[in-house]
């Protein structure tokens, strides 16, 4: 069965699944969007996702031409269609097609997208051994260019850092902000652990309100964890007993070294270990 893509109301075909080369989403990076999961069949967190969507709408001056719950309904309604029961959700909103020129005021249709499909960040045997991470020259967006907290359709400042990382022989790079502080990684928020504490860059750090990290600090206060959300070096990470990563896609994924530097015993640690158990057992089966 060809996989059926959602936008504006109605499903397509894959193959015909198609908007305007002149949507000012392609032509500017000019639109929002989220990335969700699902497990067994119940999307993780949908109102959070979805609020975080028109969230990073508002903060672009877009607006989404369906309700929060219309877009919940629509997201729910095109898993179905695809009958995927674990699947990785990509929500786009452009700002819509128009004449040429930036401003924003040219476009008439915001299009709302949504696709339902599998992705695989990381090669499966890294969740078990960690992954090598580089700290990339780019630096992250200054919070008063594109925020990093609007999830924008604009993800050149991550992708150079990720080419920086790929060119180092490295599948993720280590972000920081425009203070030299740690910020996050391309695609997904850094912890860290130190003398059994864990540690985590603050949302003033300029990094994307995760929420699966938002779910991994809950997950590390409930087993009793303190977690601190604050400002954050490299020497943070470099002397850290253990690291990992966490995003929708990335889910948590230990780290094992970063610029040349061993992390603790440069194996994932237990308390990296255990919360990935944690993770696991809090999406397939529900939250407590
Ligand atoms: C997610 O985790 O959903 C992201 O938005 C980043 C993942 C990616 O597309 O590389």
């Amino acid at each position: 069965m060809s996989p059926k893509v959602y936008i504006g109301g109605k499903l397509y075909d894959k193959s015909d699944a198609k908007i305007s080369v002149y949507d000012h989403g392609l032509l500017y990076g000019d639109g929002v969007f989220e990335g969700i999961r699902s497990y067994s069949g119940r999307v993780f967190r949908l109102k959070d996702h979805v609020d975080r969507l028109y969230a990073s709408a508002v903060a672009i001056h877009l607006r989404i031409p369906i309700s929060r719950e219309e877009m919940a309904a629509a997201i729910v309604d095109t898993l179905a269609a695809n009958k995927l029961t674990d699947a990785y959700i990509r929500v786009v909103v452009t700002r819509g097609s128009g004449s040429l020129g930036l401003d924003p005021r040219r476009t008439t249709d915001p299009q709302v997208i949504i696709i339902t499909d599998l992705i695989s960040l990381y090669p499966e045997e890294l969740y078990e051994h960690g992954l090598k991470i580089v700290t990339a020259a780019t630096i992250r967006s200054h919070p008063n260019t594109v925020n990093p907290r609007v999830k924008s359709l604009n993800y050149l400042n991550n992708i150079l850092a990720k080419m920086e990382g790929a060119l180092a022989g490295c599948l993720e790079a280590l972000m920081l902000n425009h203070k030299g502080e740690v910020a996050e990684c391309t695609g997904d928020n850094i912890f860290v652990v130190r003398k059994g504490e864990i540690h985590t860059p603050s949302v003033d750090s300029g990094i994307l309100e995760g929420i699966t990290r938002e779910a991994v600090i809950g997950l590390a206060r409930q087993a009793g964890y303190k977690v601190f959300e604050r400002t954050m070096d490299r020497y943070d990470v470099y002397t850290a007993d253990e690291c990992f990563l966490t995003g929708t896609a990335a889910e948590l994924i230990p780290v094992v070294e970063c610029d040349g530097r061993p992390l603790g015993t440069g194996k994932p640690g237990p308390i990296t270990r255990e919360l990935r158990q944690r993770f696991g057992r809090l999406v397939r089966e529900g939250e407590a």
